[in-house]
Order: C-alpha cells, then sequence, then structure tokens
C-alpha cells in the first residue's frame, strides 16, 4: 500500500470556466436533441450532465486563484431572461455539432461581457475568441447536419455558474464550484 500527502494529490490548478448550467427539463430535452443529432451525423453525443453553454472561458487556474474568481462572480449583475434554441449548426474543422439562437436576449451577451471585463480587472487571462453562444451537443461529427431550423427549445436562464473541467479516462467530467443568481428584472 502506498500512501500520499495531501499535497501530492491534490492538483495545484484546475480548468474552469464560467458557464449556464440548464435545468433538468432543459437538460433532458436537449440531450434529446444531441442523441437526434447523433444518430444522424455519428460523432461522440454530450452526455446529458455535460450540457451547458460557455460564457466565460479560463483554462487553467492556480488554485488559490478561485476565491478571487467567486468574489468576481459575486460582483457580477446580469438580468434573467429566456433563451430560445432554433437553429443547429456545425464548425467544419472541429466537428462540433451545436445549438444556437436566431435572436440571442442582449442580456446574454450583456452578461458574458461584464463577467469578461470583471475577470480582466481581476487580473485574469481570457481568450480572444468572441463570444459565440452555442451549447455543444456533439463532438467529432463525422457527416455535417442537416443546417437550419430546430424546433424551438425556450430555456429560462436565471443563474450562471463556475465549473471545474477534470479529465480522466472516461472524458471530461464537470463539476459545479459555485453558483450566483441573475435578476429577475422586477422592482
Ligand atoms: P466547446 O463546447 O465549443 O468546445 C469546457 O471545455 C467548455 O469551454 C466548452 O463549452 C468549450 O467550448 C469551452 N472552451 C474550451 N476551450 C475554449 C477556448 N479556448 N475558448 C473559449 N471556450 C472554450
Amino acid at each position: 500500500m502506498s500512501e500520499h500527502s495531501p499535497a501530492a494529490v491534490m492538483p495545484a490548478r484546475v480548468r474552469v470556466f464560467f458557464a449556464l448550467w440548464p435545468g433538468a427539463a432543459t437538460a433532458a430535452a436537449l440531450h434529446a436533441r444531441a442523441r437526434a443529432l447523433h444518430a444522424q451525423c455519428g460523432g461522440r453525443v454530450m452526455r446529458r450532465d455535460t450540457i451547458h453553454l460557455t460564457l466565460a472561458f479560463l483554462g487553467d487556474v492556480a488554485m488559490p486563484r478561485l476565491a478571487a474568481l467567486e468574489t468576481v462572480a459575486q460582483s457580477v449583475r446580469g438580468e434573467r431572461f429566456i433563451l430560445e434554441l432554433d437553429r443547429v449548426g456545425s464548425w467544419r474543422g472541429n466537428r462540433i455539432l451545436w445549438a444556437g439562437s436566431a435572436n440571442v436576449p442582449a442580456a446574454l451577451p450583456a452578461l458574458a461581457e461584464k463577467l469578461g471585463a470583471s475577470l480582466h480587472a481581476a487580473g485574469f487571462e481570457l481568450e480572444a475568441r468572441a463570444f459565440n453562444p452555442h451549447v455543444t451537443l456533439v463532438r467529432n461529427a463525422v457527416r455535417s447536419p442537416p443546417r437550419g431550423e430546430m424546433p424551438g427549445l425556450r430555456w429560462p436562464v436565471a443563474s450562471f455558474v463556475l465549473v471545474a473541467s477534470e479529465r480522466d479516462e472516461g472524458g471530461a467530467h464537470y463539476r459545479v464550484l459555485g453558483r450566483w443568481p441573475l435578476d429577475d428584472g422586477g422592482d
């Protein structure tokens, strides 16, 4: 039997990102779409419990910096909104099949921008990649999807989350580290 000190087994850095995480009903509906796309296009379908929309991707962050991320999240105010997912698309290079919206509510890019600006002000480096709201449903697709509309799916968004991405032989596992509510817009 071998023994490890906690310092030896605890990773010093963690891969993290801020995201919108669907409730059970929305996740189930998105997963049904994902399975249908997978049946048509092959590849690797996202598991129901991993479906999300990334707001800001940080990559590897030193463990002691997680508290600063939580402070940033607490300071960000955003409005609740309904996200209507009514589009399916693909990116050729990475063969990702995604669900998106023809009419992105202004509150969504506003939230991503506020988060990005606050993270930057707190000294976090973000990818220069422009915010392109999408929900990945299938990876490594072998055929293109019938591009275009899909039956609309309403996702009520009332909070955002900080997520750790952990990898093992089974693929990526996501762990929600914190959740922050969005304002309901009422007085
Ligand atoms: P994807 O679904 O388009 O691959 C966890 O990896 C999440 O962060 C995924 O939603 C992934 O987007 C996104 N992500 C991974 N690398 C990223 C990067 N360099 N910039 C922005 N988002 C990224």
